[in-house]
C-alpha cells in the first residue's frame, strides 16, 4: 500500500454512496466543506468510514485523494457512534442541554473502534508523516497512534465546544479522554474558552502543569514532552458562497423563493440540522409569540425553517423532531391563512445551490444555537450576502460570536430579548444592514478555511522535523 506523508483521520470518509454499484459523491457537511480544499491541495490519505455497516473495502482513490475505509459493523454504530459519541460525548461537550449517558458497553466500543481508526492511520502513514485527527468521536486515536507510532506528528483538532470542569468530571472515563487527547502536539479547539477549560480539566485530572497555550506531558520514558492546547476558529471556503451568490441562476432562484412564499415584506431563515443544540424550539417559541403578540403578521413576515435529517436513530432526536413538528403545526395552524404560511418547515437536505439562494432570500438569518462549537451557517450567510444586505442575529453561545462582533447578539434563553433582538432585524434600516454587514464579511473573506487549515498545521509543523510538508 502506498504510504501518505499527511494523513487525516475522520469518523466519516468524505464521500457517500447510495448502495453498493452506485458511484462515490463527495458528502455534504461542515468537515468536508472545511477540509475539501486542504486535501486537494495536500495529495494525502483520509482515513474514515465509508458510511455503510458491515462492509469491509479496499483502499481507492477519489478526486485525487487516498481514501482508506475502516470498517463498522452494526454494533459498533450502535454502541461507538450512535451511543458513546451521540449519545454521551455530544450531550456532555454541549452543556448537558440533554442527559448524557454514560454505559460502560458504549465506552468499551468506542476504545475498541479508536484502536481500529488508529491502527488504521498508523498504516497509512509513511514515516515521520503529519497525520491530523478529526473529533470528539476519536478522542482517544492520538495517544494510541503516539504509542504505536513515536515518529509521527500528530495533530488534534475539537470541531465541538469543550465543557467546563464541572460539567465535565461527570464523565466517567475522564482521565482516558484527557490522556488520549495529550497524545497530540497540537490539541486545537474553536474558541480560546474550549482550550482553557480543556487546559483546567488537565490540571485539575491529571496535575499536569499548563502555562499559556503549553501543557507539560510525561512522555512514558521518564522525561516530559510539551503539547499546544490552543484556539483556531474553522472558517468556510468564502470564495466558493461568494461564486455561487454571484450567479444569475441562482439569484434569479432567490427571486423566486420569494415569490413561492407569497413576496412577503421579511423572510427570516433558520438552517440547521435537525439538534437540540441548535435551539430550533427557541427560535420557534419566539416566532410564534411575535405573531400572538401582533408585532408581526403572516402577511408580512414568513420564517423559513430548514431543518436537516440528522441522528435519527437516537431517541432524544426522535423525540426533538416530534416537539418541533408539534409547535411547526400549532403556529401554522393558529397563524396561516390560504394565501401565507406563518412558517414553511423543510425536513429536507438541499444542494448547496438552493441553500445559497435561500441566504439570497433571506432578510433575517436566526441562529439561535444553546451550544455550537463555532456554526458554519452563520459564515455561509455572510459569505453570500455579495449585496451587502440582510441582518445575522447570533447566539453568543455559538463560537462564531466570538469573530462575529457585528452580528445581533442574542442568549437564546431570554425568549424576550430574542423577541426583540427579530424585531430589530426586521425593521433595521438599509445603512446599518450595510454597515454591519459589510464588517461580518470583510472578517470571513480574511479568515477563511484555508486560513484555518494553515495556521493549524504551522503550529503543527514547529513540532515535525525539517522537510515537513506542511512547510
Ligand atoms: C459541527 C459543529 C462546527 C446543513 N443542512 C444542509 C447543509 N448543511 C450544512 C451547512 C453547514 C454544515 O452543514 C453544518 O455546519 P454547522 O457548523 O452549522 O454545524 P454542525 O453540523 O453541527 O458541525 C459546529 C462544525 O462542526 C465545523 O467545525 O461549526 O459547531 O457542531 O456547512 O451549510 N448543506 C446542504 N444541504 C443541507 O440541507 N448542502
Amino acid at each position: 500500500m502506498t504510504k501518505a506523508d499527511f494523513v487525516v483521520v475522520a469518523n466519516r470518509l468524505p464521500v457517500d454512496r447510495s448502495g453498493d454499484d452506485e458511484p462515490w459523491r463527495r458528502s455534504p457537511g461542515g468537515l468536508v466543506t472545511a477540509l475539501e480544499p486542504v486535501m486537494r491541495k495536500a495529495d494525502g490519505a483520509w482515513v474514515g468510514w465509508a458510511g455503510q455497516p458491515d462492509v469491509e473495502l479496499e483502499p481507492f482513490e477519489f478526486e485525487g485523494s487516498h481514501l482508506v475505509p475502516v470498517m463498522l459493523t452494526a454494533d459498533d454504530i450502535e454502541n461507538y457512534y450512535e451511543g458513546f459519541s451521540n449519545d454521551t460525548i455530544w450531550p456532555l461537550y454541549h452543556d448537558v442541554i440533554a442527559a448524557p449517558r454514560y454505559r460502560r458497553q458504549w465506552w468499551d466500543a468506542y476504545v475498541r473502534v479508536n484502536r481500529r481508526f488508529a491502527e488504521a492511520a498508523a498504516e497509512a502513514a509513511d514515516e515521520n508523516a503529519i497525520v491530523w485527527v478529526q473529533d470528539y468521536q476519536l478522542q482517544l486515536v492520538p495517544r494510541m497512534l503516539r504509542e504505536a507510532r513515536p515518529d509521527l506528528t500528530i495533530g488534534y483538532f475539537h470541531h465541538i465546544p469543550f465543557p467546563a470542569y464541572g460539567l465535565y468530571s461527570q464523565l466517567p472515563w475522564r482521565r482516558q479522554v484527557l490522556e488520549g487527547l495529550l497524545g497530540a502536539d497540537v490539541i486545537g479547539f474553536q474558541r480560546v474558552a474550549d482550550a482553557g477549560n480543556f487546559a483546567r480539566a488537565v490540571r485539575r485530572q491529571l496535575r499536569y502543569e499548563t502555562k499559556a497555550s503549553g501543557i507539560t506531558v510525561p512522555d512514558g520514558q521518564g522525561g516530559t514532552r510539551r503539547a499546544l492546547a490552543k484556539a483556531f476558529p474553522i472558517s468556510i471556503d468564502a470564495d466558493s458562497y461568494i461564486e455561487l451568490a454571484q450567479r444569475p441562476e441562482i439569484q434569479a432562484r432567490a427571486v423566486e423563493i420569494r415569490e413561492s412564499l407569497g413576496n412577503p415584506k421579511k423572510i427570516l431563515l433558520g438552517v440547521d440540522r435537525l439538534d437540540y443544540t441548535k435551539g430550533i424550539r427557541h427560535r420557534l417559541k419566539a416566532f410564534g409569540e411575535l405573531l400572538e403578540d401582533g408585532r408581526v403578521s403572516v402577511d408580512d413576515v414568513t420564517l423559513v425553517q430548514v431543518a436537516s435529517p440528522s441522528r435519527e436513530r437516537v431517541e432524544a432526536y426522535v423525540q426533538l423532531r416530534d416537539e418541533i413538528e408539534l409547535a411547526v403545526g400549532r403556529v401554522n395552524g393558529d397563524y396561516d391563512t390560504m394565501g401565507h404560511t406563518a412558517i414553511r418547515y423543510l425536513h429536507q437536505a438541499y444542494p448547496r445551490e438552493e441553500m445559497v439562494a435561500l441566504y439570497l432570500a433571506a432578510d433575517v438569518m436566526l441562529v439561535t444555537a444553546l451550544r455550537d462549537g463555532m456554526n458554519l451557517v452563520a459564515k455561509e450567510y455572510v459569505a453570500s450576502r455579495v449585496d451587502n444586505r440582510g441582518v445575522l442575529v447570533l447566539s453568543e453561545f455559538a463560537g462564531a460570536a466570538d469573530e462575529l462582533g457585528s452580528a445581533i447578539h442574542i442568549n437564546p434563553h431570554d425568549i424576550g430579548g430574542l423577541k426583540d433582538a427579530i424585531m430589530r432585524a426586521i425593521d433595521m434600516p438599509a445603512a446599518e444592514q450595510g454597515r454591519r454587514m459589510r464588517a461580518l464579511r470583510r472578517r470571513v473573506r480574511e479568515h477563511d478555511v484555508e486560513d484555518w487549515s494553515r495556521e493549524f498545521l504551522e503550529a503543527l509543523a514547529v513540532f515535525h522535523g525539517p522537510g515537513s510538508v506542511v512547510e
